[in-house]
C-alpha cells in the first residue's frame, strides 16, 4: 500500500448524518484529529493526497464510501444516502491521477466503500441501510472479473452498525477483527477471528496499513488482544468523527 486520499473535514462537518447520540462534534478537534490520522498515515510510509474542505457535502470527510480502490482497477460507488451523491463526483479528478479509468456502479444500485471489506483476494460486501443488494451485486460481478472471489454480508437485522467495517476489519495473516454479533457469521468461517466485545465494539473498524494496525485510542481489551498477536499498533483519537458515525476506515482511501 502506497497512497492515500483524504479530505479533512468541513466547517459544516457536524449537520451530515448520524445516527448515534454523541452530541455535536468540536470543529477544532476533528481538525487536530484529522491531521493526528493523516501522520499515523505517513508514519506507516503512505503518500498522501489531501484534498480541499468541500462544504457542499458535509460527510465528504469520509472518503471511503466514493470508491472502492484495488490493485486491478477502481470502482466509483453510488452512496445509499441521497445527501452524498455529489461526494463520488468530487473524487473521480484526484482519483484520475491514480487510475486512467473508472468501473461504476449504476442505478438502481447503491454502494458505500464503507460496506467493503477487502481481506486480501476474497472481498466481503455487506448489504446495509446504504448498499442494497442490486450494488452488491454489481460489484461482486466487477471483482469477479478482476479475479476476487466475494460474500455478502447481510447487516440490514444489526441497527448498532451503518456499514460492514462498522462491524469487521481485516487485520491481515488471514485474521478478522469483528463484532460478537459477526464473529461467528458463515461468511467469516475460513478466516480466524480476533473477537471485540460489546463495550469495544466502536474499536472494530481498525485498519490494516502496510506493517501497523491503526486503531481508535481507548479500547484496552482489543488493544490487549492485537498486541498479543504481534501487530503494531497506532491509536487514534477518533472521537468527534465517532459522533458523525465515522471510523478509521472512513477517512481515507487506501491503495
Ligand atoms: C454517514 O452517515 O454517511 C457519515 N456520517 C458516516 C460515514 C462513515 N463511513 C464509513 O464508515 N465508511
Amino acid at each position: 500500500m502506497k497512497y492515500a486520499v483524504v479530505r479533512p473535514p468541513s466547517p459544516n462537518f457536524a449537520d451530515g448524518l448520524t445516527t448515534v447520540d454523541l452530541g455535536r462534534p468540536d470543529y477544532g478537534r476533528a481538525l487536530d484529529q484529522h491531521a493526528a490520522y493523516c501522520d499515523a498515515l505517513e508514519r506507516c510510509g503512505l503518500t498522501l493526497t489531501r484534498l480541499a474542505p468541500d462544504p457542499r457535502h458535509p460527510d465528504s470527510t469520509f472518503v471511503e464510501d466514493t470508491a472502492v480502490l484495488t490493485p486491478l482497477g477502481a470502482i466509483l460507488t453510488r452512496p445509499g444516502a441521497p445527501t452524498r451523491s455529489g461526494e463520488v463526483e468530487a473524487i473521480r479528478g484526484p482519483l484520475s491521477a491514480f487510475y486512467s479509468e473508472f468501473e461504476e456502479i449504476v442505478a438502481p444500485g447503491t454502494l458505500d466503500g464503507g460496506d467493503v471489506c477487502e481481506a486480501e483476494r476474497h472481498v466481503f460486501i455487506g448489504v446495509s441501510k446504504r448498499t442494497n443488494r442490486e450494488g452488491a451485486g454489481q460489484l461482486a460481478a466487477l471483482l469477479a472479473q478482476k479475479g476476487y472471489s466475494t460474500a455478502l454480508v447481510d447487516i440490514r437485522g444489526l441497527p448498532e452498525i451503518l456499514h460492514l467495517k462498522s462491524g469487521i476489519a481485516y487485520a491481515g495473516e488471514g485474521r478478522i477483527v469483528a463484532i460478537e454479533a459477526l464473529a461467528r457469521h458463515p461468511a467469516l468461517r475460513a478466516h480466524e477471528v480476533v473477537p471485540v466485545s460489546a463495550a469495544e465494539a466502536y474499536a472494530a473498524n481498525s485498519i490494516r496499513v502496510n506493517d501497523r494496525l491503526l486503531f481508535a485510542a481507548g479500547h484496552p481489551c482489543l488493544e490487549a488482544s492485537l498486541h498479543r498477536l504481534g501487530y503494531q499498533l497506532l491509536e487514534l483519537q477518533m472521537s468527534e468523527f465517532q459522533k458523525m458515525d465515522g471510523g478509521p476506515s472512513c477517512l481515507s482511501l487506501r491503495f
